[in-house]
C-alpha cells in the first residue's frame, strides 16, 4: 500500500477490524454505525470458500476442495494448524521494548517455514519457465503409432518448460546454450513426457559421459566462474578432447544458441523412438516441434545486452505474450523411419544421439498442434516442482537401445529424490497424471494420500484383488518383444566413430551472414580460453570439419590454421538454415515508436491498430514518462529513454513531428538497432531523428514515408515477418565493425 492511503478491513462477525495508514496498523473496535459507512466491498461478509483459480486466459489450473493444495482456503490468515491470526506484524514480547519471548509459536512457524523455502535446483535446466496449454491431434499419425493422444482430433493438455541448460536458477535467459524444450502430456492412458532440446543432436553418445560434459561446462569449481557460459577453458578443453561433441558444438556456436524467443525455437525429442500402431507394426521415429512464428534467434551483441539489462528477456516474452493473447505456437512432427532391424537410415545410425536425419531424406510430416495459452498460477509448485521422466510412456510409443536415452531412462526417476525430496513427487498437483492412479506405492516422505483397506500387495484375496494388472485391450502398456542378445562389452559401434561430418554438414548448410555468426562465436569463445594448447586443439578439430571456418577462427585468435581432412563429400541440407525470404507471422513482437508531446499521435494510433491486428504491440517511448495529448488523441508513454534499450524491441519507428533530442540514450538505441539488422523507419519528418544518430535514409532495411499509410505499415509489417534486414549485415556483421557512420 503506498503511503498516506488508507485502507480498512472489518470482520463482519468478531467486529474487530484493521485500519491500515501509512503502513502502520491499527485494530479498532468497530461500532455498528461505522461498519455502514464502509464500502460494501471491505465489510461484506466473509467467504470461507475461496474462488477457485483461473489463469489470466480464464483456463483452471488447480482444483479447491476441503483440502485445498493452495493453502489459501478462507479469507482469514491462519497458522498452518488453522488458527487465526490477529497480528503477522509483531512477535511476541516482554513489553514493547522487550525481548521475544520462546512461546511464540508463530513467530517461530513463519520463520522455520521461510528457512526451508528452498529446494534443490536442477543440476541441469534449472534456469526455467513455463506455460500451460493444449494438443490437439491431426491424426496423421494414426498409423504409425495406437497412443490414443495422436488419434484424429482428441486434445490433451500440456504443461510445457524451457530451459537453458548451463545457469544456475538465478541465471540470465539469453546465455549461448542449448536450450531445454519438456512437455508433458496429460493424456487419457496416463502421463506422457517428451524431454527435448531445442537442438536435434546431443554432446555424447552414452549417457555414461554426462556428468563430465556438465562437469566440464558448468562453472570452474575452485571460483564457480563462469557463470552460464560455454567460453571457458574446461568446457573447450572437454569437448576439444571428446570429438563427438564437435556436432552439437556447432549448433551451440549457431544462432540456435541464441534464440530470440521460446516461441521462435524448433524442439527436438533428439533419440530415435519407437512407435508402434494398432497393427503392432513398428516404426522409428523423430520427434519434431515446429514453431508456427518460425525459427528466428538474437544476435550475439543482443543476446549479451539482454544478459544485464533484462536477465528474464524470453520468460517475460513468453509471460507478456500469453497475457497479450498472443499464444505460443508450434506442430509436433514425426520423421518415419522403417524399423528394418538395422537401426540404420540411409546410413545414418539411428541409435547415435549425435547424428540428424536431414529433412530432404525423411521429411517431417506435422502431426498435431500445440497452443501454450496460460501462464502458471505459482511458478515454485509448477514449474519448480514439474517433474519430467524420459521413462513416462504411452502404449503406441516405445524406446530404443539409444546408449543417451538409456541412461535418462534412470536419471530423470533418481534425481527426484534429492530435488522434490521423496519418491511421493508424482502427487504433487502439477505431476499428478489426469487419470485415476492406483499404483500401491506406499508411505514415504511427504505421502499426501491416504490408502484404504490392508491389502498393500497384489495379488490379494482380502480387498477384492484390486488393482487388476490390465491386459494390452485394457490399454496395458505391453512392449513390443524385440530381440536383445550379446556379450557384454564397454564399446561402441564403428559408426559412432564418425563425429565430424554432420558438423561440416551443418556448417555448410549454412548461408553466408549463418555462417559468420559461427566464425564470430568460436572467435569469441576460443578468445576467452586461457590455454593456448586448448585453442589449438579447437582449431584441429574445425580442420577436419572445414577449412575456411578453421582458417577465419584461426586468424581472428591471431594463430596458424592447421592442415585437417575434413569430409568433402557432404550434402547440404537447407532444412537446417533458419533465414527466411518470405515474411512469417509477427504476433508477439514489439515495435517501438518514438515519439513526443508534438509528435503525429493519429499516426501512432493509425500504427498501433495495424500491429495489433496481426497479434504484435506497439510500445510508445517518449522522453520522460507520462501521457502525450494532441487535440482529442492521448498516448500513455511506456518507455522513457531511462527505462528503454533496443533489445526489448524488434522494430524502432520515429513518429513524424518528434523533435531530435540529441540524447544519448536514444542514440545508441538507434544504432543498436540498425546494428542488429531491425528493421527502422520513420514518418514526416521524423527521419532526422534517424539521420541525427548517424543512420542513412536510404540504408537497407530503413524505411520512411510522408504519412502512415497502407504501404508505410505493410513495409514495417513485412520487415517484422522477415525479422531481420540480413542485407544490411556486411555493413555491420562483426560486433568488432562499429556502425555504419
Ligand atoms: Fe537431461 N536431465 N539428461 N537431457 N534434461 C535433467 O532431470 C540427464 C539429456 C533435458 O524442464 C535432469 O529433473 C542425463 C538429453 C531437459 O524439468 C536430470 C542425460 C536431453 C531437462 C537429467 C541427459 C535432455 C533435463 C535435471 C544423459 C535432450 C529439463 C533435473 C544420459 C533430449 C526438464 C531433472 C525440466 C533435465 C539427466 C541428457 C533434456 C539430472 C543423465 C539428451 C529438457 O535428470
Amino acid at each position: 500500500m503506498r503511503a498516506g492511503r488508507a485502507r480498512a478491513v472489518f470482520d463482519w462477525r468478531s467486529g474487530l477490524g484493521t485500519l491500515s495508514i501509512a503502513n502502520h496498523r491499527f485494530f479498532v473496535r468497530l461500532c455498528v454505525p461505522l461498519v455502514r459507512s464502509f464500502p460494501l466491498a471491505t465489510a461484506r461478509k466473509p467467504d470461507q470458500s475461496a474462488p477457485t483459480p483461473t489463469t489470466p486466459t480464464g483456463v483452471v489450473t488447480d482444483v479447491t476442495g476441503p483440502m485445498d493444495a493452495r493453502a489459501q482456503a478462507g479469507q482469514f490468515l491462519t497458522t498452518a494448524q488453522g488458527l487465526r491470526l490477529p497480528d503477522t506484524d509483531h512477535s511476541l514480547k516482554a513489553g514493547p521494548r522487550g525481548p521475544t519471548l520462546l512461546e511464540d509459536f508463530h513467530l517461530r512457524e513463519k520463520i522455520t517455514h521461510f528457512d526451508h523455502e528452498r529446494i534443490p535446483e536442477r543440476v541441469v535446466h534449472a534456469r526455467g519457465a513455463a506455460a500451460h496449454g493444449v494438443f490437439e491431434s491431426y491424426g496423421t499419425a494414426a498409423s504409425v503409432t495406437k497412443a490414443g493422444f495422436l488419434a484424429k482430433g482428441v486434445t490433451t493438455q500440456v504443461f510445457t518448460r524451457f530451459s537453458t541448460v548451463l545457469g544456475s536458477r538465478g541465471s540470465a535467459d539469453t546465455a549461448r546454450d542449448t536450450r531445454g524444450f519438456a512437455v508433458k502430456f496429460y493424456t487419457d492412458q496416463g502421463t506422457f513426457d517428451l524431454v527435448g532440446n531445442n537442438m536435434p543432436v546431443f554432446f555424447i553418445q552414452d549417457g555414461i559421459k554426462f556428468p563430465d560434459i556438465i562437469h566440464a561446462a558448468k562453472p570452474h569449481p575452485d571460483r564457480e566462474i563462469p557463470q552460464a557460459q560455454s567460453a571457458h577453458d574446461t568446457f573447450w578443453d572437454f569437448v576439444s578432447l571428446h570429438t563427438e561433441a564437435t556436432h552439437h558444438v556447432m549448433w551451440n556456436m549457431s544462432d540456435r544458441g541464441i534464440p530470440r524467443s521460446f516461441r521462435t525455437m524448433e524442439g527436438f525429442g533428439v533419440h530415435t523412438f519407437r512407435l508402434v500402431n494398432g497393427a503392432d507394426k513398428t516404426s522409428l521415429v523423430k520427434f519434431h516441434w515446429k514453431p508456427v512464428a518460425g525459427v528466428h534467434s538474437l544476435v550475439w551483441e543482443e543476446a549479451q545486452i539482454a544478459a544485464g539489462v533484462d536477465p528474464d528477456f524470453h520468460r517475460r516474452d513468453m509471460a507478456d505474450g500469453i497475457e497479450a493473447g498472443a499464444f505460443l505456437e508450434w506442430e509436433l512432427g514425426i520423421q518415419v523411419m522403417p524399423d528394418d532391424g538395422s537401426d540404420t537410415f540411409q546410413g545414418i545410425d539411428l541409435l547415435d544421439p549425435t547424428k540428424l536425419v536431414p529433412e530432404e531424406l525423411a521429411p517431417v510430416q506435422l502431426v498435431g498442434k500445440m497452443t501454450l495459452n496460460a501462464n502458471p498460477t505459482n511458478y515454485f509448485a509448477e514449474t519448480e516442482q514439474v517433474a519430467f521422466h524420459t521413462g513416462h510412456l504411452v502404449p503406441g510409443i516405445e524406446v530404443t537401445n539409444d546408449p543417451l536415452m538409456q541412461a535418462r531412462l534412470f536419471s530423470y526417476l533418481d534425481t527426484q529424490l534429492t530435488r522434490l525430496g521423496g519418491p511421493n513427487f508424482a502427487q504433487l498437483p502439477i505431476n499428478r497424471p489426469h487419470v485415476p492412479v492406483n499404483d500401491m506405492l506406499r508411505d514415504g516422505m511427504h505421502q499426501t494420500a491416504i490408502h484404504t483397506g490392508t491389502a498393500a500387495y497384489v495379488p490379494n484375496s482380502i480387498d477384492g484383488d484390486q488393482p487388476f494388472v490390465a491386459t494390452e485391450a485394457d490399454g496395458g502398456y505391453v512392449q513390443t518383444p524385440r530381440l536383445i542378445e550379446g556379450t557384454a562389452v564397454r564399446a561402441a559401434p564403428a559408426s559412432f566413430d564418425d563425429h565430424f561430418s554432420q558438423a561440416s554438414m551443418f556448417y555448410r548448410s549454412m548461408t553466408a551472414v549463418e555462417q559468420a555468426h559461427i566464425v564470430e562465436a568460436y572467435t569469441f569463445e576460443l578468445g576467452k580460453v586461457y590455454e593456448q594448447a586448448i585453442k589449438e586443439r579447437v582449431l584441429d578439430v574445425l580442420a577436419d570439419v572445414d577449412a575456411d571456418l578453421c582458417t577465419q577462427v584461426a586468424a581472428g585468435l591471431g594463430l596458424p590454421a592447421p592442415a585437417g581432412n575434413p569430409a568433402e563429400d557432404v550434402v547440404a541440407s537447407p532444412a537446417l538454415s533458419q533465414l527466411v525470404t518470405t515474411p512469417g507471422p509477427i504476433a508477439g513482437r514489439k515495435v517501438a515508436v518514438i515519439a513526443d508531446a508534438g509528435s503525429d499521435l493519429a499516426g501512432i494510433v493509425k500504427l498501433r491498430a495495424a500491429v495489433e491486428a496481426l497479434g504484435a504491440s506497439v510500445l510508445v517511448l517518449a522522453p520522460v514518462g507520462g501521457v502525450l495529448t494532441k487535440g482529442k488523441t492521448t498516448l500513455t508513454v511506456d518507455r522513457t529513454n531511462l527505462t528503454a534499450r533496443s533489445i526489448e524491441f524488434d522494430s524502432v519507428v520515429i513518429a513524424g513531428g518528434t523533435t531530435p533530442t540529441g540524447d544519448i540514450k536514444q542514440t545508441i538505441l538507434l544504432q543498436e538497432a540498425y546494428r542488429h539488422c531491425k528493421s527502422v523507419a520513420a514518418w514526416g519528418d521524423g527521419g532526422a531523428v534517424l539521420t541525427g544518430a548517424d543512420i542513412a535514409l536510404d540504408g537497407p532495411g530503413v524505411a520512411v514515408s510522408d504519412s502512415v499509410d497502407q504501404a508505410f505499415t505493410t513495409t514495417l509489417v513485412t520487415a517484422l515477418g522477415l525479422h531481420r534486414a540480413w542485407d544490411r549485415a556486411n555493413l555491420v556483421i562483426a560486433s568488432h565493425v562499429p556502425p555504419a557512420l
